[in-house]
């Protein structure tokens, strides 16, 4: 069979996306009026932010940026990354959210190539339960029991995997197939694998725990949309009755913003009949909206973390967002709120392109004075990825738990890689990457070389 009579990857990942937004919604109708919510004011910011946003932005304005899902074996999650990857997206980044009392660690699958991301940019925030971080070892045994009896994926999707591994891409029809089958294993199920007494177990040792070793399969848990003013949707979810967040996670507010910010509202209690037939309630499912900026590199990263902590140290704990807004606000004082100078300090990325002056001597200028000069365009690139901290306060808030202070710091990206079946690509290499590649072709098209 020849390429050209497959379906694109990023088509079935568009396709995927819209029937699994289809899904959520029915599911959880909540989610559906914070969505219509993001809409209204993404309406209203589309004047203001038309420079910001390229063509494919636009029009996607509307799809999930992304999903997450939580995982119980190392089984289950090689065998995501292969469903993945039927649809371009691949694990970048590890997570490893010990660090905030959580039981997992976690990578992102998404689409690496630029191009393919804008035109479908779903990604899937991935965890794997940690039952090695449970102190009480017989709990952990019986853990693992459970969740060595149940099948995620069906015998037809597992089939399909194969095909497009072997045939490298599906059909049309078999994309069809591929994602009715696939949107099976993120469906919610209310009815529990154990009975009521385990669960309330399980659910004391860790809530997280209790939500990925009780049912049938990795419930997908939120769905993100994008905005382009998240400090009007976390005023929005307050006065329009939405039990949100008490903050935004991430940066502060900035003229150029920074990596990324989210909010939510607070998962919902819901219920659920267990094995033995009694009835009882789980909390896991929620909703979110990002907003994304520019990426960092590492030495603009090592001040964010660092600039965030001594946020969080000066936060008066009032639990009011504005004091912890005020504390960020002040903490990035720091931070220059400029994209020339994080350019100039290499505090983020650019995406060079041939400017509108045309250079007709020689070159013997440096990459500062070129751009400067208005010989060549730096576009900031924007971040595509997730932050440990921000999860960990998703996850928490939507837990309804604090750090387990019982909880050994110990990330382990060896033993996740090897559960994952491949190593994680670096996010810090893809936007370096795409960097140095935009500036050599820029250069080359104006046939100079930097001095
Ligand atoms: C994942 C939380 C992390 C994000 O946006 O940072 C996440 C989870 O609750 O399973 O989705
Ligand atoms: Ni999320």
């Amino acid at each position: 069979m020849s390429n050209n009579t497959f379906m694109a990857k990023e088509e079935i990942r568009s396709y995927f996306t819209s029937a699994i937004s289809n899904m959520y919604c029915d599911e959880v109708p909540l989610y559906k009026k914070l969505r219509d919510l993001v809409t209204r004011i993404n309406q209203k910011e589309r004047g203001k932010n038309a420079h910001l946003l390229s063509q494919n932005d636009w029009v996607n304005l509307g799809t999930e940026r992304h999903g997450a899902i939580r995982l119980g074996t190392a089984q289950e999650l090689s065998t995501m990354r292969r469903l993945f990857a039927v649809m371009g997206m691949h694990p970048v980044d590890y997570y490893d959210l010990s660090v905030a009392g959580i039981p997992v660690h976690s990578t992102a699958f998404r689409s690496v190539e630029l191009k393919s991301l804008e035109n479908s940019p779903f990604r899937v925030f991935t965890s794997l339960l940690r039952l090695d971080l449970i102190d009480d070892k017989s709990l952990q045994q019986q853990a693992e029991t459970i969740l060595a009896r149940r099948e995620i994926f069906s015998k037809k999707l597992l089939q399909l995997i194969k095909q497009s591994e072997v045939q490298n891409g599906l059909s049309q029809n078999e994309a069809v197939q591929f994602v009715k089958e696939a949107l099976n294993v993120f469906r919610w199920h209310d009815m529990a694998m154990i009975d009521k007494q385990t669960y309330e177990i399980l659910n004391q040792t860790h809530r997280l725990i209790a939500d990925v070793v009780s049912f049938k399969g990795p419930h997908i848990n939120h769905l993100t949309p994008t905005t382009l003013n998240i400090d009007d949707v976390q005023e929005a979810l307050n006065t329009e009755g939405f039990e949100a967040k008490a903050h935004v996670e991430g940066p502060p507010k900035r003229k150029c913003p920074l990596l990324l910010r989210q909010t939510s509202f607070i998962a919902l209690n819901e219920s659920v009949i267990f094995a033995d037939g009694q009835s009882g309630t789980h909390t896991a499912r929620f909703g979110e909206i990002e907003q994304r900026g520019i990426a960092l590199t590492p030495k603009g990263r090592d001040l964010y973390d660092h600039l965030l902590q001594q946020a969080k140290k000066n936060d008066r704990k009032n639990g009011g967002d504005q004091d912890y807004q005020a504390s960020l606000n002040e903490a990035f004082k720091v931070f220059p709120d400029s994209h020339q100078k994080m350019r100039k300090e290499a505090l983020a990325y650019f995406a060079y392109s041939v400017g509108h002056k045309v250079l007709n001597s020689n070159n013997d200028m440096t990459l500062d004075q070129l751009v400067n000069d208005g010989y060549l365009m730096a576009k900031p690139i924007r971040y595509e990825d997730f932050l440990p901290v921000s999860a960990a306060g998703i996850f928490q808030s939507n837990l309804n738990q604090k750090n387990n202070t019982g909880m050994a710091h110990s990330p382990n990206q060896k033993r996740f890689e090897e559960d994952l079946g491949s190593k994680v690509i670096n996010s810090f290499n893809l936007y370096e990457k795409m960097q140095n590649t935009s500036l050599n072709k820029a250069l080359a098209k104006m046939g100079i070389k930097l001095k």
